[in-house]
Order: C-alpha cells, then sequence, then structure tokens
C-alpha cells in the first residue's frame, strides 16, 4: 500500500530523527523533500501546500526546538497532520428503525462498486443485518450476472428483477426489500467510462425516488488525481455520504487517499484491500498512515484474529502450551486459524516491520511450507499426534510416504515442534499469560 510513498517518508524521517539539535534550515529541507514525496505521490497540489504550512507552522513552534528528541517531534507532526488531512475514523454504516435502510453505490465503469456492494452486504450480514442486493445496471447483462453470482457465492440474497428500466426496477425492488423485512437495500448503479450526462441523470433520479440513507462514491484509488476530479462531478449532482476507497492493495500512489477528503469534503468511510468479498475495512485514518510506514497494523490484524479465531480455544490452547501440553494436534489447529485469517502475505503485511521487508515477497514459499506441515501432520496416526515421542524411524518413514515429504523434513519438523514445546514451557514457567497464541511460524522454514 503506497510502498513508494511509505519508503520515501521512512528515510526523511530517519534522517530527522537523527538530528540531536535541529535547525530551521533543517526543518525546511525536510518539508522540501516531504512536498516533493506526497507531490510524486499524485496528492493534489493544494493539499500537498496546505498540508506542508501546517506542519512547518507547528515545527517551528518554539516547544520543537527545546524538546530534547527534535527530530522525533517533527515526524510526529508529519504524522499527526497526514492522519487530520485523511479526515476522521469513519462511522460504520447506521441501520435506523426506517426499514429498510437504503444504501446506493456509484462511480465510474471498473471502479469495483458490484465488487463493493457485496462486500458490504457481507459485512452487514456477519453483524446479522439481512440485505437485499439489486442491481440497475441493465446496459451490461454480465454486471447484473455478477452481482448475482456473487451473492449466491456468499449466500447473500439478490433481487431479480423483471424490468430493464432502472427506475422500474429500484422501485419493485424497493416493495420487495420492505415485505421482506430487510434491515438494507443495497442499490449497485451502473458506471460509465467517464462521467456522461445520461449516467448523472440517471444516478439523480434514482437517488430523487430512494432518497438513500447512504451514496457512496467508489473510488478506484489507482487512478489518482481523476478519482477525486471524478468525485467532485458526482457530488455535484448526488448527496454524497461517503467514499469507498477501493484497490488499496494494489500500487496506488495515494493521490486519491490523500486529496478526496480535502477536495470534496466528503468522509472515507471503507476500504477496498482486495478482489475478494471480506477484502473490506472500515476506513482509519491513523492505520493507514501507520501502515504505510511500515509500522503495521497490529490493531487490524487483532480484529481479524478475533473474528475468526475461537477465543475460548485459543485461551486453552495457550494454557496447555504453558503447562507443556500442548500436541501436534494442537499445532495443526493453530496453524489452520493462522490460515482462516486470510493470505499469509496480507496477514503477514500487516505486522510491524513486515510492511517493506523483501522476504514478504518470498511469502508464497511459506504458504507451500504451511501446506506441507499440514500434510505431515495429517499423515500420523491420533496417538502420535497426541504424543510426538513415540514417532520412530519406521513410523517417520511411513508419514513421509503418506504425505510425499521425505523423512529429513519430518525430523525437521518434530525437532522444531519439540524446541517450541520446550520455550513455551519456559515461558509458562516464567509466569507469563498469554491471552490467546499465534505460533510463530516463521521457525518452520
Ligand atoms: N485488487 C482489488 N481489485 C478490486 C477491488 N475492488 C474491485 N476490484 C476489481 O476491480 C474490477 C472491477 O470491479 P467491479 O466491481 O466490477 O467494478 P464496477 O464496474 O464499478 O462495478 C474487478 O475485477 C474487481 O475484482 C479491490 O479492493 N482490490
Ligand atoms: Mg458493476
Amino acid at each position: 500500500m503506497f510502498d513508494r510513498l511509505g519508503t520515501r517518508l521512512e528515510t526523511i524521517f530517519s534522517k530527522l530523527r537523527g538530528y540531536g539539535k535541529i535547525t530551521k534550515a533543517d526543518v525546511e529541507a525536510g518539508l522540501r523533500e516531504i512536498r516533493i514525496a506526497f507531490l510524486e505521490a499524485d496528492v493534489n497540489f493544494k493539499v500537498v501546500k496546505s498540508f506542508i504550512d501546517v506542519v512547518r507552522e507547528k515545527a517551528l513552534g518554539e516547544r520543537v526546538f527545546e524538546s530534547l528528541t527534535p527530530g522525533q517531534q517533527v515526524v510526529k507532526i508529519v504524522k499527526d497532520e497526514m492522519t487530520a488531512v485523511l479526515g476522521a475514523d469513519a462511522e460504520d454504516i447506521k441501520v435506523g428503525k426506517d426499514k429498510p435502510a437504503i444504501l446506493m453505490l456509484a462511480g465510474l465503469q471498473g471502479s469495483g462498486k458490484t465488487t463493493t456492494a457485496g462486500k458490504l452486504a457481507l459485512r452487514l450480514k456477519d453483524k446479522n443485518l439481512k440485505s437485499l442486493l439489486v442491481s440497475t445496471d441493465v446496459y451490461r447483462p454480465a454486471a447484473i450476472e455478477q452481482l448475482r453470482s456473487l451473492a449466491k457465492k456468499s449466500g447473500l440474497d439478490f433481487y431479480e428483477a423483471d424490468s430493464d428500466k432502472p427506475l422500474k426496477i429500484a422501485d419493485k425492488a424497493l416493495s420487495e426489500a420492505k415485505k421482506g423485512g430487510y434491515d438494507l437495500m443495497i442499490v449497485d448503479t451502473a458506471g460509465r467510462l467517464h462521467i456522461d450526462e445520461e449516467m448523472m441523470k440517471e444516478a439523480k433520479d434514482l437517488s430523487k425516488l430512494l432518497k438513500p440513507h447512504e451514496i457512496f462514491y467508489v473510488a478506484d484509488s489507482m487512478t489518482g488525481q481523476d478519482a477525486v476530479t471524478s468525485a467532485l462531478a458526482f457530488h455535484e449532482s448526488l448527496p454524497l455520504t461517503g467514499v469507498v476507497l477501493t484497490k488499496l492493495d494494489g500500487d496506488a500512489r495515494g493521490g486519491a487517499a490523500f486529496s478526496i477528503k480535502s477536495v470534496t469534503g466528503v468522509p472515507l468511510r471503507f476500504i477496498g484491500v482486495g478482489e475478494k468479498v471480506s477484502d473490506l475495512e472500515l476506513f482509519h485514518p491513523d492505520r493507514l498512515v501507520s501502515r504505510i510506514l511500515g509500522m503495521g497494523d497490529v490493531l487490524t490484524l487483532i480484529e481479524k484474529a478475533e473474528a475468526t479465531i475461537d477465543q475460548e480455544e485459543a485461551e486453552e490452547l495457550t494454557r496447555r502450551m504453558l503447562k507443556d501440553e500442548m500436541t501436534l494436534d494442537d499445532f495443526a489447529k493453530q496453524l489452520k486459524q493462522l490460515k482462516q485469517m486470510g493470505p499469509i502475505s496480507q496477514v503477514a503485511s500487516m505486522l510491524p516491520g513486515m510492511g517493506k521487508n523483501p522476504a514478504l515477497k518470498n511469502l508464497n514459499v511459506e504458504e507451500r511450507d504451511i501446506k506441507r506441515v499440514e500434510a505431515i501432520i495429517s499423515s500420523m496416526t491420533p496417538k502420535e499426534r497426541q504424543n510426538h515421542q513415540i514417532i520412530n524411524g519406521s513410523r517417520r518413514k511411513r508419514i513421509a510416504r503418506g504425505s510425499g515429504t521425505t523423512v529429513e523434513q519430518i525430523n525437521q519438523l518434530l525437532k522444531q515442534f519439540a524446541m517450541m514445546k520446550k520455550m513455551m514451557k519456559n515461558m509458562g514457567k516464567f509466569g507469563l499469560k498469554g491471552k490467546r497464541g499465534i505460533i510463530d511460524f516463521s521457525a518452520f522454514k
């Protein structure tokens, strides 16, 4: 995510942090570099200008120069201001007493509206809210089919239209949503490659008819400043209540994210971080800044862990690990939980210091390692999994054959498992009361 901007800022920051004493000229030099980094990231020049002005005013304030860590202070000012420019912590979608709440998605073709419609419905389903997905993109039958199949795959309700008029579809869908007691109706609209009057009129008519509680503008972060320009055009015709910024998992530079709130006044609400229907996050400016600067996104990771890991089971497991009762079965279970959290590379990129780690590029290797460990463990008998000490030479040969691995690989796994058991036992002795245990599987390379 914004790798280049992150790397450049980190370089500038480490230089600033290195100063024992700092002069005004040092601050100015740092600001110049920061300004260029933001401009190169395609951030709107007016936004960059006011950003730098605010940072300068604060950084040249007396207290910075009196402080023991002036460079560190300047870095903190820059980070805080980056967070401020991104806007406030996003509000989640609210569903009032009036059912259904109506959410409409607008934006250019290919920005990610249809995908986001599915992602939002799934997110709401996880909160026990029932959504009806409606497509009004009558110009491209493939687009309707896309939403239908997305809904089907994720167990979401899709409205089958019997008209080819967007307004009629929306009207009928609304009656059905009312009848069906839906908490929400999510309306996916047609986009065009460029802003055009007909599209705007249609979106406006839909919004007049439905009076949506929320109208989200879906913007492709890869398109940088263009996304901001078209957001402005959409906002002139529609009372937008939020922006969903998609494709942040790609190599977008940051221009859209850092400009859109300041330029349009519309808050960022959600970010799309992948093609999968679960790849949607509520927008938190401070977390985004931390991720960009490679400090990881520990809070998001913990939320993910909490959503996918059975807390009681995890606590019980940690307790057993600390008491030296861990078996290979437990180990396999932990691997499974780790995998449920998403692709390892995505999970790892949220860990502090991992964002810019070149080793991440080879993570598919680690996925393979995990698969191998799983294969080995599943080729063991339940008895062997409960007590790894009975796994002698002939058993090792059998397991290797069964899992398509070598005896050497099994030796290695068992050795590391034993080592980890010992380590955990020692930690237990020292009175560590871990709440949940996620294995450091880097030991199993
Ligand atoms: N990598 C990535 N791809 C996305 C994201 N959101 C959407 N896409 C992809 O972008 C393409 C266009 O999305 P779609 O929802 O059809 O856009 P629409 O024309 O606005 O409805 C599809 O290939 C999606 O899989 C995202 O957050 N990350
Ligand atoms: Mg679409």
